[in-house]
């Protein structure tokens, strides 16, 4: 039996909001620049294609992925900003610090969302090879920084339905 067959309320993401007015922070880390700048332009062009102004959209650099933590918060606290993406790219193998970054930006996201209450999107690729991030920055798998743009907007709307 589907949920309209049981006539319940479903808050879903299939219709997208009005974000014309929505602000927007997008926080780029430094590290692999080649790739995160890539991760960048998707994600504002997905913003700007489905309705954010420019001057809604505000960009903010941090010198590594372990940084987009307080970066976020930093901005998230903001009562202005209505979402931030994150976006960032650690390759696995190249340091052990990988394992650690991953977890602790993972993690340090995931606080930040629901202490301030808003979303803070996890665009961070975690790759084995730079080839395998390049493929998933506007290559042959996509642009990750579109999806998490996506996935802001998703979130925006899920928002004004459900409170
Ligand atoms: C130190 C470091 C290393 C080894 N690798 C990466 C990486 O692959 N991607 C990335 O975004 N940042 C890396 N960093 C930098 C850390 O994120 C952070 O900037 C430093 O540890 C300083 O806190």
């Amino acid at each position: 039996m589907s949920s309209a067959d049981k006539n319940l309320s479903v808050f879903n993401t299939n219709g997208l909001p009005d974000i014309s007015k929505k602000r927007f922070a997008i926080l780029v880390a430094e590290w692999n620049s080649e790739v995160t700048e890539r991760l960048f332009e998707g994600a504002y062009k997905t913003l700007v294609d489905y309705g954010a102004t420019p001057e809604n959209i505000e960009r903010g650099n941090v010198p590594g992925s372990f940084e987009l933590t307080l970066g976020s918060q930093w901005f998230a606290q903001r009562p202005d900003i209505d979402a931030v993406i994150a976006l960032g790219v650690v390759i696995q193998g190249e340091t052990k610090h990988n394992d650690y970054i991953n977890h602790a930006v993972a993690q340090g996201i995931t606080n930040v969302s629901l202490k301030l209450d808003k979303p803070v999107i996890f665009g961070v690729l975690t790759p084995n090879t730079m080839q395998q991030a390049l493929d998933r920055a506007g290559g042959v798998h996509g642009n990750k920084g579109d999806e998490a743009a996506m996935t802001a907007i998703k979130m925006i709307g899920l928002h004004e339905n459900i409170l």
